[in-house]
């Protein structure tokens, strides 16, 4: 990768990625665009921002062009509670704008990064140590679109030779953006509700297990798969990568070490509920360590810990 743009880069993803990036290959090589524009946002603000709705293959092209593009990490999407509540806003971004990019990224010669989702996988997945090539007949629109996108990447890979690659991304927890209307967001909230407030009513029944990964592992699951020797890649697109799987008594009991008087308790919301249960409760990453090297470095205490602390920081708490 040298010249980089990223899509949708103010979502939670996004505003970390964008960073790391421009940290890694150079700020003047990392592109950060979405559909609005949030003047102080760090991110506007440290490198290029370009205005691009990525339902507009216009927009996207002319950017490409500007700036030379080689490579572009396409990170707009609409998360799986929001699908549930839109549906045809859920397929047109999720399919269309994947689309859109990929004959962009094919008429410009451009390496495509695009995730997909633990929502690929449905109830008639095995949902324990879910296997890397298995059935996939997810139950909600966004896990649909996740599926056709990791076909419709596979496809242009086969027939027209775009580097397409891909992973599975399972719940992504960070302190410095909030997710946006998915069904693992508990996992994010509760440390902000730990921090403030040192109780918090999840929406996810006790006993519900589900991936999860801290930021830092999300961000260099990027960079290693993007950097890989193409010739070891089997997959490319969808690999399974995960470092923690979690219900949330877990989070509970973990967050207790560090903030002892800490309470959980629960109302189920039962369509993220529904949703939480068609997923798997870990996924085998075989394929993924052994085609790139997939590994990571934070386990849920040391992840606990960090969130902690950094949080702590932002939300300027002194006790
Ligand atoms: C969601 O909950 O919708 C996302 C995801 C697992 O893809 N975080």
């Amino acid at each position: 990768m040298k010249k980089i743009l990223i899509t949708g880069a103010l979502g939670q993803i996004g505003s970390e990625l964008t960073t790391h990036l421009r940290n890694i290959y150079g700020k003047d090589n990392v592109i950060a665009s979405g559909r609005r524009i949030v003047e102080e946002s760090t991110i506007v603000q440290s490198g290029s921002y370009e205005l691009v709705d990525v339902l507009d293959p216009k927009q996207i092209d002319t950017v490409v062009k500007k700036y030379n593009i080689d490579s572009i990490i396409h990170l707009a999407a609409i998360l799986s509670a929001v699908g549930e509540s839109n549906p045809s806003a859920a397929w047109n971004i999720n399919i269309n704008g994947l689309y859109n990019v990929l004959e962009v990224a094919r008429e410009n010669k451009c390496a495509l990064f695009t995730p997909s989702s633990i929502a690929a996988f449905g109830k008639s997945s095995p949902l324990d140590n879910t296997p890397q090539d298995t059935v996939q007949r997810p139950e909600t629109i966004y896990g649909v679109t996740k599926v056709s996108g990791e076909l419709l990447c596979d496809y242009y890979h086969k027939k027209y030779g775009l580097d397409t690659r891909g992973v599975r991304y399972p719940g992504v927890i960070s302190y410095e953006t909030l997710p946006g209307g998915g069904t693992t967001d508990y996992a994010v909230h509760i440390y902000y509700e730990a921090l403030k407030r040192r109780k918090y009513t999840c929406f996810i029944q006790e006993g519900t297990y589900m991936d999860m990964m801290y930021m830092p592992d999300v961000l260099n699951c990027v960079v290693n798969l993007m950097e890989a020797d193409p010739s070891k890649l089997k997959h490319r697109n969808a690999f399974n990568v995960t470092s923690i799987s979690c219900a949330p008594e877990d989070f509970c009991n973990s967050i207790k070490k560090y903030i002892p008087d800490f309470q959980m308790d629960y109302d189920i919301d039962p369509i993220r509920q529904a949703i939480a249960e068609s997923w798997p409760n870990s996924m085998d990453c075989t394929a993924a360590k052994e085609e790139w090297g997939f590994s990571v470095k934070y386990n849920l205490d040391e992840m606990t810990k960090d969130m902690l602390e950094k949080l702590k920081m932002k939300l300027d708490i002194k006790a």
